[in-house]
């Protein structure tokens, strides 16, 4: 297979770049100086994509490479890619789906927990020696106890967090394109609905056309004063200075993110607030899960060329055709 040559436009993590650099060509160009004359020499040998959000594919990145069958995707949201304009040149594209799920949910349990109970403002506490100094830190005015839990996208990792929510004797409702068959949660057709109906928001959205600043200053109103925002899908589903303006007035509470809509930037203000937890995407970043998500893309990319089909195509590019 070392006569199929493979282009890796950002860093990729080792395993990859080992596994799939042992069986083909693979070409890094995050290393190569002159990347415009590189890819006018080398763009119509390169056959397969592996990428990882670190630059947008699409119609004009795709261009001087006639020649791409598969771009593999680095993760289950694959925002950075326009898989639509792949499927009409015929490109497969994949990505790395339920390796990564329980582990995402995990995350997502543990920031609620963090936000609903001000640990990580407990711990600054602590640490700074107030318990000695000023006492115990102060109740929490917010508490899991008869909350109501609203998800944004009951898809997989939607379902692994309600099924953790459940163990936790809350109600849980969702809001989702169409209603999601065989779940025992109340569906909401109106994003606005949900976030009146609930106390705690959490948003699985994935990134996209489609979801671009769908949470915006009318969901955080509806939300209300007592209420919290977690975000553990992507940055670019929440019009972000209008989060940051609602925290900042009080027209929610408080919010837990793992997301941001520019990463790794995060808003200043936000990095002064108090009625924030703000984690820096580790959603599934453990060296058990990404090396899961690892092998998968590798998988994918050796079915591929050994002309049996992507093992995870993306919707927009289904397989068999
Ligand atoms: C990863 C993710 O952190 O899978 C996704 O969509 O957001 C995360 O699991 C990311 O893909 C790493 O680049």
């Amino acid at each position: 297979m070392k006569s199929i040559e493979l282009l890796a436009p950002g860093p990729m993590m080792p395993l990859v770049i080992d596994r799939l650099g042992e069986a083909f060509t693979l070409h890094r160009l995050w290393e190569v100086a002159d990347k415009e004359a590189f890819i006018r020499e080398k763009g119509e040998k390169i056959r397969g994509l592996l990428v990882g959000g670190h630059a947008r594919i699409d119609e004009a990145f795709l261009k001087p490479l006639p020649n791409v069958e598969i771009i593999a995707n680095f993760g289950v949201g694959y925002d950075s890619v326009d898989a639509k304009h792949a499927g009409e040149k015929g490109i497969v594209v994949t990505n790395t789906p339920d390796v990564l799920t329980e582990e995402v949910a995990d995350t997502c349990l543990g920031l609620l927990l963090m936000t609903v109970r001000e640990l990580p403002q407990a711990e600054r506490w602590l640490r700074a020696g107030n318990w000695t100094g000023k006492g115990p830190y102060p109740l929490t005015h917010t508490t899991l106890r008869g909350a109501k839990v609203g998800i944004i996208g009951l898809g997989r990792i939607g379902k692994a967090i309600a099924r953790r929510l459940e163990a936790f004797d809350v109600a849980i409702s969702y809001h989702n394109r169409r209603p999601v068959a065989g779940v025992p949660y109340a569906y909401h057709a109106s994003l606005a609905d949900l976030a009146s109906a609930v106390d705690i928001l959490v948003s699985v959205a994935p990134g996209g056309p489609d979801t671009f600043h769908m949470i915006d200053a009318d969901v955080f109103r509806a939300l209300g004063p007592k209420g919290i925002f977690i975000n553990i899908g992507r940055g670019s589903a929440v019009d972000e200075p209008a989060m940051v303006e609602a925290l900042k007035n009080g027209t929610i509470r408080s919010a837990g993110l793992d997301v941001f809509e520019h990463e790794p930037k995060v808003p200043a203000e936000l990095m002064a607030m108090e009625n924030v937890v703000l984690l820096p995407h580790v959603g599934s970043g453990t060296h058990h899960t990404r090396d899961l998500m690892g092998g998968l893309l590798v998988d994918n990319v050796k079915s591929w060329f050994a002309g049996k089909g992507p093992l995870t195509p993306v919707a927009e590019t289904p397989w068999p055709r």
